[in-house]
């Protein structure tokens, strides 16, 4: 018996993902509010802050012009909430409507699919004052209404809408926006953004009906670390309360049991009031589309294991009683230390699959790493090529394997600012010259990488 070679589907989405305040600069400008990432932070004495970036809000018409010389059909981005409402809430800034609308005509104009996430870490600091997303009387209508906005005036042309990237990350890793909430304020903002994430997929369906809605995690499967039956409970555990807590509520209606024994366990039960069951039933989405840059190996921790560190991996995390994660012997690690894990990626998906039975995107997925730009205007990334085509390919067997997979979308198409290791990071197939302290020219160069991936999307994912 030989396995069916199903390849990609003719219709499959090849393109990449950016998001509002990692690469469009303008920080202030033409109306704009301010959001949670525009405070300053201490590491911004060393790297670069995200006032400048790559400068996409004014270069944004070059950078779709080489998105589709590579050939996408997709580009996923987000929306600067505080530049269409720069209080959050309130007045509507028409100029940022403005730019949103020419940058979709643009996307149009080329055939590229908008794939819009509303929310990508970027709270207006106007909310974040009055609590953010800790304040359930405001957060969650403001979120609402902006989504609302955004239905209203791009619902003519966007067809695939996510609501929150990486809600996980937001609660696992809550100092990413430097809020100093405690653990118990996490959980409970996690449920008032389960709350109006739920409202959004619910409105979109009632306003535009032939568009599709999804959240967007950051999902990665859990490998026992060793076969004792202690370690597979606790790759379990990591599962539940990772990845399944933040999919099991938009799409089975509820909270997952194993992660919610979890939250009694520890005190971090939120506050439910009446109608929020019914609430969270009605979101229905249509899709998942999930971030995947690398696998957990779990073991089990006792009640008295310290809280180790594993660096700046997205896996680092303990639970005391609950799970550890540990190094994988078998996997090596980008320069920036996280874990490369191709055949993870298939596990991902299956997983997924196996358990929603939905259509996924992988809406980011790619490799940080210092780029070099030689001179001739060369830079050449084979590490890069190399990742990508190891992901694609287990996308592929995935496919093989009968799960759907309907768009490939790696972080990023063009370099920008990493999420807090400055713009040295990068992971476009184009790059920008820029350096942390010197914005020089920000002139852009294709990289291997640009030439490549050309060939894998004019070839339908082979190369
Ligand atoms: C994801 C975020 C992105 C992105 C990426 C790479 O978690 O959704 O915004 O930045 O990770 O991470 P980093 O920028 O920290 O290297």
């Amino acid at each position: 018996m030989t396995k069916t070679n199903k390849g990609f589907p003719k219709d499959f989405f090849w393109g990449a993902s950016t998001s509002a305040y990692q690469v469009e600069g303008a920080y202030d400008e033409d109306g704009k509010g301010l959001s949670v990432q525009d405070i300053p932070k201490p590491y911004h004495d060393k790297i670069c802050d995200f006032k400048v970036t790559s400068d996409h809000y004014h270069h944004y018409k070059e950078d779709i012009a080489l998105m589709a010389e590579m050939g996408f059909n997709e580009y996923r981005f987000s929306i600067s909430w505080p530049r269409i409402f720069p209080d959050g809430n309130g007045p509507i800034n028409k100029k940022g409507i403005e730019f949103y609308n020419n940058l979709i005509d643009e996307l149009i104009k080329y055939n590229i699919e908008p794939v819009l996430t509303i929310y990508h870490f970027d709270l207006p600091l106007e909310l974040e004052k009055q609590g953010g997303w800790s304040n359930r009387e405001l957060i969650i209508d403001a979120y609402v209404q902006y989504a609302k906005t955004l239905f209203e005036y791009f619902g003519d042309r966007v067809k695939f809408w996510q609501t929150i990237n990486e809600q996980n990350m937001l609660v696992l890793y809550g100092s990413l926006l430097g809020t100093g909430a405690t653990q118990k304020e996490l959980y409970q903002q996690n449920h008032h953004m389960m709350l109006a994430q739920s409202l959004v997929m619910k409105l979109c369906h009632e306003m535009l009906p032939e568009a599709k809605i999804g959240p967007a995690p950051n999902i990665a499967c859990a490998y026992p670390a060793t076969s004792k039956p202690e370690d597979i409970v606790a790759a379990q555990n990591f599962s539940a309360i990772r990845n399944w807590l933040y999919l099991d509520v938009p799409i089975r209606g509820h909270y997952n049991k194993i992660a919610w024994s979890y939250l009694e366990e520890f005190d971090l039960v939120p506050t439910f009031e009446p109608g929020d069951e019914e609430i969270l039933r009605g979101a229905n989405p249509d899709f998942i589309a999930f971030n995947y840059y690398n696998s957990a190996t779990i073991e089990h921790a006792p009640y008295d294991a310290p809280v180790g560190d594993k660096g700046d991996q997205q896996m680092a995390f303990t639970i005391p009683g609950w799970f550890k994660s540990f190094d994988n012997p078998y996997l090596t690690k980008t320069e920036f230390g996280w874990e490369m894990d191709p055949v993870g990626l298939r596990t991902t998906i299956r997983e997924m699959y196996d358990r929603y039975e939905l259509p996924m995107i992988i809406t980011e997925n790619g490799l940080g790493a210092y780029d070099t730009l030689e001179e001739g205007d060369i830079v050449n990334d084979p590490y890069r090529i190399d990742y990508l085509r190891e992901h694609i390919e287990q996308c592929r067997l995935a496919i093989e394997d009968g799960c759907e997979l309907f768009g490939f979308s790696p972080w990023s198409a063009i370099d920008l600012v990493s999420t807090h290791q400055g713009c040295s990071k990068r992971y476009g197939f184009i790059y920008v010259n820029r350096d942390e302290k010197d914005d020089k020219d920000l002139r852009r160069v294709r990289k291997a990488s640009f030439y490549w991936y050309k060939k894998v999307i004019a070839s339908n994912g082979s190369d």
